[in-house]
């Protein structure tokens, strides 16, 4: 029985390490290695290449080393009679908890503009509202979605969250289905966005959607986060709402295309903060200790946690 790390643009090394500190009497692979496709029984995937995981017979069980999927199931030989499972790791959502909460108090605090008035020199006071009188809509309340609301409940601010289907209770109160959206929206000065990338989510991060934020209110107008895919968002509209006033700032960790071009007019937006997607990261400690998880699970019959419904994409 052999794992194989199908791993493109990550250091492998240390997840080989650890893989091999968990299973010392297994041989790890990685791609490139001469390996023998009919000995893998678990593949672990980072943008695995496609087509790859067609080719090995044994397999028994498909696991992303992040939180999505999307590139998984963006294989179109994905095989069909083989689980996939996604990771659940405390320390990824400790992550996206902290990197919203940062986004979410710095947008409430004005951050970019203290920023810009400190490079001139500037000793300027702006009134900020009360973090109970912002009110935060989630988008997408996976793991990631509830601890993000969790932590902003306690920050103070008045959260709110949205989930497609029903089920679920939170902390804070949940919207759901197409018309729970548009009631969240228009009581939304701060929208999360930590959607998966499903067909039903592309492209949601539109012109339309942000006409149905609240405008008008004494935040003023609202402001996007979105740390979910980049594919949930159309950049040119983020751009024509920033510049037309329908949005005040935003802060992007995902893009269309990643690395985000050079050339493109978002780094250089006075309201927008953006960072490399690296809102949570992967950590071979935390994350190889969780997939061995499944994988044992996998070995002796039980239900591993973190199974992917392929038909949502999650
Ligand atoms: C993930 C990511 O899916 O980092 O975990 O994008």
């Amino acid at each position: 029985m052999s794992i194989l790390l199908a791993v493109t643009s990550w250091d492998i090394a240390p997840w080989r390490a650890r893989l091999q500190g968990l299973y010392p009497n297994e041989t790890i692979h990685a791609l490139g290695d001469g390996y023998d496709p009919a000995a893998i029984h678990h593949a672990l995937c980072w943008k695995h290449p496609h087509g790859l995981l067609a080719e090995l017979p044994n397999l028994k069980s498909i696991h992303s080393l992040g939180a999505g999927v999307d590139h998984l199931l963006a294989d179109p030989a994905l095989p069909d009679d083989v689980p996939v499972f996604r990771v659940i790791d405390p320390n990824l959502t400790a992550q996206m908890t902290e990197w919203v909460c940062l986004q979410v108090l710095a947008h409430h605090r004005k951050l970019p503009l203290y920023q810009r008035q400190q490079r001139a020199h500037e000793w300027r006071h702006h009134d900020c509202l009360p973090a109970a009188k912002v009110r935060v809509g989630i988008m997408g309340l996976g793991e990631l979605g509830q601890s993000a609301g969790r932590a902003l409940t306690a920050l103070g601010y008045d959260v709110t969250g949205w989930r497609r289907g029903k089920a679920g209770v939170e902390h804070f109160s949940v919207f759901h289905g197409p018309d729970g959206l548009k009631e969240m929206l228009g009581r939304t000065n701060i929208l999360v966005s930590l959607l998966p990338l499903t067909p039903e989510t592309k492209g949601i991060l539109n012109a339309s959607l942000f006409a149905q934020l609240e405008h008008g209110g004494s935040f003023g107008a609202p402001v996007l986060i979105n740390s979910g895919r980049g594919g949930l968002q159309v950049e040119a509209d983020i751009l024509a709402a920033l510049n037309n006033g329908t949005l005040a700032g935003a802060s992007l960790d995902v893009f269309e295309q990643e690395p985000l071009s050079a050339s493109s007019p978002l780094w250089d937006h006075g309201n927008v903060i953006i960072t490399p997607h690296n809102s949570a990261v992967s950590h071979p400690d935390s994350v190889a200790a969780f997939v061995s998880q499944q994988i044992d699970d996998v070995r002796t019959g039980q239900k591993p946690w973190g199974l992917v419904n392929r038909k949502l994409g999650y």
